[in-house]
């Protein structure tokens, strides 16, 4: 049976078992149990810290994993990047206190960079050729330059506002990272079945993000110009209304666009516009 390496708390824990639970695996317990069984799909899920996970995956204590793209670079194990999950996003940055006037990357040879990421910081030093004196820390990084530990930081950025409360800027964004779903490879038949159903559900649900159904009623001399406005997956769904010379238009729009085009159908006549969300789109 797979057995699948979430975390087991911290950040990508809620959206990880989220993920899951939308793709129709169910587990008990979640943060409690070190290992479950899902109710409902024949898979078992192992609940570790995300620093593990990669090590887990590569000596076959877990079939799959979830993991941030960060700790796998790190770990550097020969793991398959099966599927990019699209949430944790972050980046690992170079930082420096505010003060330092900038001159550009230079600026870091014969300096001393306090990180949790050695690996990933010295490749990028070296394909840079810059020459700089790693420190590891593994814990609160950003309070290494106050306390005369380092010059600068490398680390992970999201929002920013725990470099500018640490009195940080960021200089240099070396690696994006997001969530992942990992494997070691040479997975057995029935294993690969499972995977490849759980895929196929992954995908369903990422095309469904930021997708918005939207109905409404229309003249039916405007449908062509409404068809134009909503690209649909195939078409738009039109359908006549009781009312003569009315239609019913169904489409599925993109989140970000979806003010826009609203304007649009209004200019043309469209009523009564139902916005609905979109659970999975099955590709
Ligand atoms: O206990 P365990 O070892 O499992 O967890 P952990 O404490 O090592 O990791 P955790 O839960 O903090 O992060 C897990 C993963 O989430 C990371 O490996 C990244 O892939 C991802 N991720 C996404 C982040 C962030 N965003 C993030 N912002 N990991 C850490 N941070 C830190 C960042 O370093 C900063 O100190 O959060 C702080 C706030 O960031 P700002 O920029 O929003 O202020
Ligand atoms: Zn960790």
């Amino acid at each position: 049976m797979i057995r699948i390496a979430i975390q087991s708390k911290g950040r990508l824990n809620e959206e990880t078992v989220a993920l899951l639970d939308s793709i129709g695996i169910k587990i008990d317990d979640a943060k409690r149990k070190f290992l479950s069984r899902s109710r409902n799909f024949p898979i078992e899920v192992l609940h570790m810290r995300d620093d593990d996970i990669p090590q887990l995956v590569a000596n076959g204590t877990a079939t799959l994993g979830i993991v941030g793209l960060n700790e796998v670079a790190e770990k550097a194990y020969p793991l398959d990047l099966v599927e990019k999950l699209g949430f944790g996003g972050c980046r690992i940055s170079l930082a420096i206190p505010k003060s330092v006037d900038y001159p550009g990357l230079a600026w870091f040879a014969g300096k001393k960079i306090a990180t949790s990421y050695p690996r990933i910081l010295r490749e990028f030093l070296d394909s840079r050729g810059i020459s700089a004196e790693i420190e590891v820390i593994t814990g609160s990084v950003e309070i290494a330059p106050a306390a005369g530990i380092a010059d600068a930081i490398f680390d992970i950025v999201s929002s920013g506002s725990t470099l500018v409360s640490n009195g940080l800027v960021e200089v240099e964004r070396v690696f994006e990272s997001e969530a992942v779903l990992v494997s070691a490879g040479n997975l057995s038949e029935e294993d690969r079945e499972v995977l490849d159903e759980m895929l196929f559900r992954i995908r369903s649900a990422k095309a469904s993000k930021g997708k918005k159904y939207i109905l409404m009623n229309l003249p039916s001399a405007a449908v062509p110009e409404a068809v134009k406005i909503l690209p649909s997956m195939r078409s738009p769904t039109v359908m006549p209304l009781a009312a003569p010379g009315w239609s019913s238009l169904h489409s599925v729009v993109d989140k970000d666009e979806l003010w826009d085009k609203v304007r649009q159908l209004k200019a043309i006549g469209a009523e009564g516009i139902l916005v609905l969300n979109v659970d999975k789109i099955i590709l």
